[in-house]
């Protein structure tokens, strides 16, 4: 196929996702220009990189003179539709993120995971699994690898898996994944859409062009994802429900059912994941890597020692009978429940930062049953604690350091520290790993001091 020719192009938001838009447009020979809010001292890195090459830079307030003359716009992920000028470039002139860019260009099948939690470890599974079973694959996308550099690459993979954000599936047309699951959508990045409603339909944009032949994985304990309808295949999962085609959880086995025939199990004590939420993880990777073709039973198998990523349900280490994990994925409400469904009673729970204009009542149950002491931390703090007054002792802290020493506290032998902040982490951190770092590092401190 003759590749696609580009003119003058603008690219903004000048990290990770723009800096290889950038470099994929300067490939198909583009004239390209880089816009960003952030002045020349904050983005040193991105500059040296392209030193010496031809691009433009509109860096600080004036970004919205950028558009002038563009034949396309090309978003990083981070970028919402309030940017100035943007509305108004969009009338006259073709408006794409990173990810649809990349599509665009891309020969092999796309497997593509979204939901509002999970993705990362679903995304990585599929990755093992494959690995395990010698299919070469690229594994990317919102985990952190973007896709415009796999396309440059020019890497020799079957297919390319990858992590898809709600934002970056609010400017796809043509994406096809051939493969496509969401694992699960609830509150979060309220910020961003104006309701619910608003960002479920962002998500299901990933089945938006699937056709009969290809697949689609989907929550069936998920309300909203249960009623909504597929045109592509469906391979349907749930803890709680028998699937006639799909994997379903069965006294503490993962039971994979096609057509209504049993044809694999697994016993959820084999495997390294813990969580509930992780067995719908497995339930979901098995699914897509069936769509690669993979058998049931080596698809199962290859999960079993896949371990958790970093930041996601981490153990931390057991210091005097109490058990620390590191949770600090955990940037929403859901993300919070489901961690604390995996536990029994005492939790000491810490929670907090930027709450994205959620409604933290939704954690009151969750936290009335299972938490012992709540530690607030971060700037909605005090909003959190309105929401959850009397669900359990509330205690306010002003750094991670003073969170760790009032959980260790609170916990009485046999109970669970639990770092699990239903928020994002840029009020106090630079992201949710630093935030994550910071804990194990406070943890393994103050018990080593003790
Ligand atoms: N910027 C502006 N104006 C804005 C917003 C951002 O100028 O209003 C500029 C910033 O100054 C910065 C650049 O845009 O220089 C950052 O762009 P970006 O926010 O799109 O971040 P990237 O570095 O390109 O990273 C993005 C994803 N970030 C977001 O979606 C916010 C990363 O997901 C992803 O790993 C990466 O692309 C590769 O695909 C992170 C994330 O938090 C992990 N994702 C959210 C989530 O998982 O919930 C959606």
């Amino acid at each position: 196929m003759a590749e696609r020719k580009f003119g003058k192009c603008l690219v903004i938001g000048a990290g990770v996702s723009g800096q290889w838009a950038a470099e994929l447009l300067l490939d198909r020979g583009a004239e390209v220009t880089i816009c960003d809010q952030k002045d020349e001292a904050n983005l040193a890195e991105a500059l040296e990189r392209f030193k010496g090459r031809p691009v433009e830079w509109v860096l600080g307030t004036r970004t919205d003179e950028a558009f002038k003359d563009m034949e396309l716009v090309v978003l990083s992920p981070g970028i919402p539709w309030s940017f100035p000028g943007l509305v108004q470039a969009a009338k006259k002139v073709s408006v794409i993120g990173e990810m649809e860019l990349a599509a665009s260009m891309i020969q092999v099948p796309l497997v593509a995971i979204t939901g509002s939690n999970g993705k990362t470890t679903t995304t990585g599974l599929v990755g093992h699994i494959c690995r395990k079973n010698k299919i070469p694959v690229f594994v990317g996308g919102n985990i952190g690898e973007p896709l415009s550099r796999f396309v440059l690459s020019r890497q020799k993979v079957q297919a390319a898996v990858v992590e898809v954000s709600s934002y970056q599936l609010e400017t796809v047309n043509i994406f096809h994944a051939c493969s496509a699951a969401i694992l699960n959508v609830c509150s979060d990045h309220l910020d961003r859409y104006s309701d619910m409603a608003e960002y479920f339909r962002a998500k299901t944009r990933i089945l938006m062009n699937q056709t009969i032949g290809d697949l689609a994985v989907m929550n069936e304990d998920d309300l909203l994802l249960a009623r909504k309808n597929t045109r592509a295949i469906r391979f349907g999962f749930s803890r709680k429900k028998r699937q006639h085609h799909g994997a379903w959880v069965h006294k503490d086995e993962i039971l994979v059912v096609k057509q209504g025939r049993e044809v694999a199990g697994r016993a959820w004590a084999d495997f390294k994941l813990e969580g509930i939420h992780n067995q719908e993880n497995v339930m979901a990777a098995v699914g897509l890597v069936l769509g690669l073709g993979l058998n049931p039973e080596k698809a199962l198998e290859s999960a079993l020692d896949f371990i958790p990523q970093k930041h996601r349900l981490e153990l931390v280490g057991e210091f005097s009978d109490v058990k620390y994990y590191n949770d600090s994925k955990g940037t929403n409400v859901g993300a919070v429940a489901m961690a604390l469904a995996s536990f029994k009673p005492p939790v000491v729970l810490i929670v907090g930062g930027q709450g994205k204009g959620q409604d933290f009542r939704l954690l009151y149950k969750s936290v009335h049953d299972k938490v012992k002491q709540l530690v607030l931390i971060g700037e909605d703090r005090d909003k959190i604690s309105l929401a959850l007054a009397g669900a359990a002792p509330i205690s306010i802290a002003d750094s991670m350091a003073e969170a760790v020493r009032q959980a260790r506290a609170a916990a009485p032998r046999g109970s669970i520290v639990l770092l699990s902040p239903a928020c994002a982490s840029f009020d106090m951190f630079r992201d949710y790993k630093h935030r994550g770092e910071t804990f194990v590092r406070e943890v393994r401190r103050q018990t080593r001091a003790a």
